[in-house]
């Protein structure tokens, strides 16, 4: 919990890096790859939700090859957030103390993750972000710039949040702030889920931390991105502000 910096955190203990797939057949291979060089005492966990495009069976043929990857394999196209509330769950049965977020499609540099580690021993949970001073935002569209940006202002707004980058999805959680923030209540599935963990975690009173991160745009595979995700993610911030805001006024406890 945060109590001013004044906590003493303890050993990390085991990390799991968690990649979430969806017909990213071209990309497993390097981010694997990539991951395994930067940090090479981390375990890999590819989610994968019964791509068509076959990432499945890539990523089975790497972990017979190689004993820190592992495949769990979900039976369809359940979205994002579904996908990492199953890895959590994988890992922290497993005994890892610090579960790792990160995007198959490279706009997530594996090499900038021993800096959200050493961060993370400081910390309950460590932020990627892409909007405090030294972070930014390599080949992005600026109408997905403004997407994200705009996104993570409404729901800082809107929640009282003081993290700059809440959508984000390059995260390090210890294992202990993961089983603190009830994840058996979320139901987020697109973007917004990342917004639901940032909110549940500072409600909690977990000591968040933003380490600036260097975001590329993917450059092989196609976008998971849609209408659909973005109703979801403006439906839900908007009513959890709604309700928070109530039980403030109420004097109950938020979530
Ligand atoms: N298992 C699983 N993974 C998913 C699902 N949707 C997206 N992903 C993965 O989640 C990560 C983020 O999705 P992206 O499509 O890259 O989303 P984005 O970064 O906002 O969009 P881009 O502009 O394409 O980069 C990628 O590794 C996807 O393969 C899903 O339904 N199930
Ligand atoms: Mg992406």
């Amino acid at each position: 919990m945060n109590d001013g910096g004044q906590r003493r955190y303890g050993p990390l203990g085991r990390i799991l890096v968690i990649i979430p797939t969806y017909n990213e057949a071209e990309n497993i291979t390097p981010i694997v790859s990539r991951v395994r060089a930067a940090v090479p005492d981390a375990d890999i966990l590819v989610a994968d939700d019964n791509s068509p495009d076959g990432t499945g069976k890539i990523a089975d043929e790497i972990a017979a090859g190689d004993s820190r990857v592992q495949v769990l394999h979900r039976k369809g196209k359940e979205g994002l957030g579904a996908a990492y509330l199953a890895g959590f769950r994988w890992g922290t049965e497993r005994g890892y103390g610090v579960l790792v977020e990160m995007d198959a499609d490279g706009s997530h540099q594996p090499e900038e993750l021993p800096r959200l580690l050493t961060a993370l021993k400081g910390a309950d949970l460590v932020l990627g972000s892409r909007w405090v001073p030294g972070g930014r935002v390599v080949n992005w569209p600026k109408s997905r710039e403004m997407i994200s940006r705009g996104g993570s202002t409404y729901s800082r707004l809107l929640l009282g949040l003081r993290t700059r980058d809440v959508t984000g999805g390059y995260r390090a959680f210890r294992a202990e702030t993961l089983d603190g923030i009830g994840l058996d209540q979320v139901a987020s599935q697109g973007y917004c889920f990342q917004v639901d963990l940032a909110r549940r975690a500072v409600e909690a009173g977990y000591h968040v931390v933003e380490v600036p991160i260097t975001f590329v745009d993917r450059e092989i595979g196609d976008s998971k991105m849609s209408r659909d995700i973005l109703v979801e993610a403006l439906w839900r911030v908007t009513s959890w502000g709604v309700t928070s805001r109530t039980n403030r006024v109420l004097g109950r406890k938020a979530l």
